[in-house]
């Protein structure tokens, strides 16, 4: 015989369920956050209606209080479930509402940014030797004496490697003052015939003034192959100088010294302000020196393992800021490094 369920249980069950469905109804029936608070706080609040049910199971006797405990409970968990299910529910709706564009809104404009100025020359520069059949290379900004000195036939005692040319570090390495070590690097790996260009950034201690900063940039160029000849050097250059500077534009070499090259020039361009007739820009000399050069001397090949009686190369480099400089007419190299978008805006 199944037992007879008493009177007593029975009302308690009913009164229980009756609480469930009234409270499932009001969160079901809940609209916005605060409506479900409101829910929340009437039935499991400090004063709620389950939160006193439970409380008043302590008041029944032995025989009853297990199922209304049992009861209670199992209505609070329930309701706690739904709650939080609704609130979740409710919370991503109200989120969304916020992320709904009104498309009759007007636009809110984004300041855009340009490339720098020195950033746009190097390019330039880069893509003209490209053009000729350069291949651009970059390596690293910390570096050896090896790689910077040594390597590029540059003796112990140049004045180059003092402490006032150079910037050293504690490890005993450098910051490059050239970007000609990674063309070193670039020999090393490679077999000739090769023909590469280096543009970035290089350091020296030079007190800031309008012509000097501690940073940098450079391009610096290098082709390597069987009977490469001055020739070559200089009709490359002029190929450089016409795309860069213009048609009308005449090039010169002086003769100069590099340890790095043997015969080295420096090389000038006709004043592209004044064209050669004199003028402040070219201190009344009508000629703009614009970058060095020469054929790479064979001490160098010697460094890298090429054979200087089979190879000849030619090599040049050039500061990236003096280029741009003459170009937009700037007068002042430390408007490159002062980032005031009055004067980056213009490029
Ligand atoms: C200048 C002069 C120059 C080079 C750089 C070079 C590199 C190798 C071998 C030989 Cl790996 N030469 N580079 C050659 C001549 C001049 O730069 O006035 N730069 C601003």
């Amino acid at each position: 015989m199944p037992q007879k369920i008493p009177q007593k249980i029975k009302s308690m069950r009913k009164k229980i369920e009756k609480m469930k469905q009234e409270a499932f109804f009001l969160v079901e029936k809940a609209k916005a956050l605060g409506e479900l608070e409101e829910v929340r706080v009437k039935y499991l609040g400090r004063a709620g209606m389950v939160t006193q049910s439970l409380k008043g199971v302590a008041q029944l006797t032995a025989k009853y209080r297990p199922e209304a405990g049992r009861l209670a409970n199992t209505l609070k968990r329930e309701l706690e479930a739904t709650l939080r299910e609704k609130y979740d529910n409710l919370r991503s709706e109200e989120e969304e509402k916020k992320l709904r564009i009104d498309i009759s809104m007007p636009g809110v404009s984004v300041p855009l940014g340009s490339v720098h100025p020195v950033a746009q020359v190097m390019k330039e520069i880069s893509q003209i030797f490209m053009r000729l059949g350069f291949k651009v290379v970059e390596g690293p900004e910390v570096e050896t004496d090896y790689y910077n000195f040594t390597a590029l036939n540059i003796p112990e005692g140049h004045p180059s490697r003092e402490t006032f040319q150079t910037f050293y570090l504690d490890t005993g390495e450098l910051l490059r003052s050239q970007t000609s070590p990674v063309q070193i690097r670039v020999m090393e790996e490679e077999k000739p015939p090769l023909r590469i260009i280096a543009p970035g950034k290089v350091f020296r201690p030079d007190a800031t003034d309008a012509s000097h900063s501690f940073m940098f940039h450079q391009v610096e160029g290098l082709a390597v192959d069987k009977n490469v000849s001055f020739a070559d050097l200089k009709g490359t250059l002029s190929m450089f100088v016409r795309e860069m500077f213009g048609e009308k534009v005449r090039m010169r070499f002086r003769p100069h010294f590099f340890p790095f090259t043997e015969p080295s020039a420096e090389v000038d361009i006709s004043c592209i302000i004044c064209g050669g007739t004199g003028c402040r820009v070219c201190s009344f000399k009508g000629w703009l020196e614009i970058l060095g050069a020469g054929m790479v001397d064979p001490n160098v090949f010697g460094a890298v393992k090429y054979n200087p009686e089979v190879w000849q190369g030619f090599a040049f480099g050039m500061g990236v800021e003096r280029i741009a400089m003459l170009k937009y007419g700037i007068t002042d190299i430390r408007l490159f490094f002062e980032n005031d978008v009055r004067f980056l805006r213009q490029f």
